[in-house]
């Protein structure tokens, strides 16, 4: 649909607004991540607009007078987009492009952008295609077609055509076509799935840029692509994988964000097969985000979304080298993060005890505690094995002392 990065860093400022369901706090925390993603998709931001309101105004979101400074600022700065964390209606996106005359982008699209960026084979092309025009369907108007849409950058990328198609009627046909491709491709795929035979699935999950390829590489000796940007994965990699003498097959996927954008769930519906078909989740966390937490909420929301909440899931911490870290250097973060900062230890006896042996605490990176990550995995594919081929567990010793 659109066309490739052709502009580097392009400049941009991003907007947010403090509410009752998000206090200054966490949009300091939702505006960190959006740079991130802006930086991820080869954009470098300017400055931060926050408004404080409860009601947004309906016509551009936020109050006239905030407007105001934004459109001078986007002026005097020669500023390539604008983003909000916040959705956007098809109305309001229309109205403030009018007024600011720049691309008017908001997370939905920048996270679209970004998939649109990485993928690389036909298969999560067409799935994130699908999502963009999904996206776009709505958004289908006549200013369109006046605005500068040639420019490219954020917001502008995608595989396919690169003419932008402005007649519903077309991105329908397109949608529909789309649609009858993965079905096609998600045919082989679960025939593929089918031959795989009998073996344990296990997935790793989590957010975006916890560590799963980095880990899926190290325990399968697999080179995997992982980098510190959001999104390094985006198609799902599967590794036969063996510990011990016990073989089980681990998959790699996809990472999920806060809001993940519907469309792209949806869209991404038989890449997310793999963790809706697996015996057992490993659910792996960066303990050294300061949002860890809401990380693993966001996580399990989409887990449910794709029904997958219930399965057998290890908690997998990673990354402790670097929180460990953060301690010794920093040691106001203790009283600063109003005692938000545990140590480890002190952690271990908040909500975390209740998940109990589920939970480990590894450093992908350094290889820490791998040891025990392999012991843990193997035991709960071993008891999934057992239970599944009764007859047939002479396979494994009783002790594993070399894996
Ligand atoms: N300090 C530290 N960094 C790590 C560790 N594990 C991974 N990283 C780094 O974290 C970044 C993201 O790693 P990836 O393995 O790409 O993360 P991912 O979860 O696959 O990310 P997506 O595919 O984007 O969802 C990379 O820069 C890794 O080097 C760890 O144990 N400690
Ligand atoms: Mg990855």
């Amino acid at each position: 649909m659109l066309e490739k990065n052709t502009i580097d860093h392009e400049r941009a400022v991003l907007i947010g607004i403090i509410n009752r369901e998000q206090s200054e706090e966490k949009v300091t925390e939702y505006l960190d991540e959006l740079e991130f993603l802006t930086f991820t998709a080869g954009g470098e931001v300017l400055k931060r607009f926050v408004q404080r309101m409860d009601v947004p105004n309906p016509k551009t979101l936020i109050g006239s007078g905030k407007m105001e400074e934004v459109e001078a600022f986007v002026k005097q700065n020669d500023i390539g987009s604008v983003i909000f964390d916040d959705e956007l209606t098809p109305a309001q996106q229309r109205n403030i492009e009018k007024l600011l005359r720049c691309k008017i982008v908001d997370r939905t699209s920048l996270i679209l952008d970004i998939f649109a960026q990485r993928a690389q084979t036909s298969y999560a092309r067409t799935q994130v295609e699908l999502a963009q025009y999904e996206y776009l369907l709505p958004r289908l108007t006549g200013l369109w077609t006046h605005l500068e849409r040639q420019r490219g950058g954020i917001g502008m990328r995608g595989p396919g055509e690169t003419e932008i198609e402005t007649d519903r009627r077309i991105v329908r046909d397109r949608i529909s076509l789309l649609k009858k491709k993965l079905l096609k491709i998600d045919r082989q795929m679960e025939t593929q799935r089918g031959n795989r035979g009998a073996l344990v699935r296990v997935a790793l999950v989590g957010y975006t840029n916890v560590g799963k390829s980095t880990l899926m590489n190290v325990i399968s000796k697999s080179e995997v692509f992982a980098e510190n940007k959001l999104f390094a994965t985006l198609d799902t990699t599967v590794r036969k994988v063996v510990i011990g003498n016990l073989p089980f097959l681990l998959s790699d996927t996809v990472g999920f964000i806060r809001k993940l954008p519907t469309q792209l769930v949806e869209s991404f519906k038989s890449t997310l097969d793999e963790v809706r078909e697996a015996d057992l989740l490993l659910h792996v966390v960066d303990i050294s985000h300061p949002q860890f937490e809401e990380h693993i909420e966001s996580v399990n929301k989409i887990l449910d979304e794709i029904d997958s909440a219930d399965k057998n899931t290890i908690m997998v911490f990673n990354k402790i080298d670097k929180y460990e870290h953060a301690e010794i250097d920093d040691d106001d973060l203790t009283t600063e993060r109003t005692g938000r900062h545990f140590t480890i230890g002190e952690w271990k006896k908040t909500w975390m005890q209740r998940v109990g042996d589920k939970a480990l605490f590894i450093s992908a990176l350094n290889k820490e505690n791998l040891d025990e990550f392999r012991k843990r995995v193997y035991d709960e594919v071993r008891d999934i094995h057992v239970t599944r081929f009764p007859y047939n567990n002479f396979l494994y010793p009783e002790h594993l002392d070399e894996y």
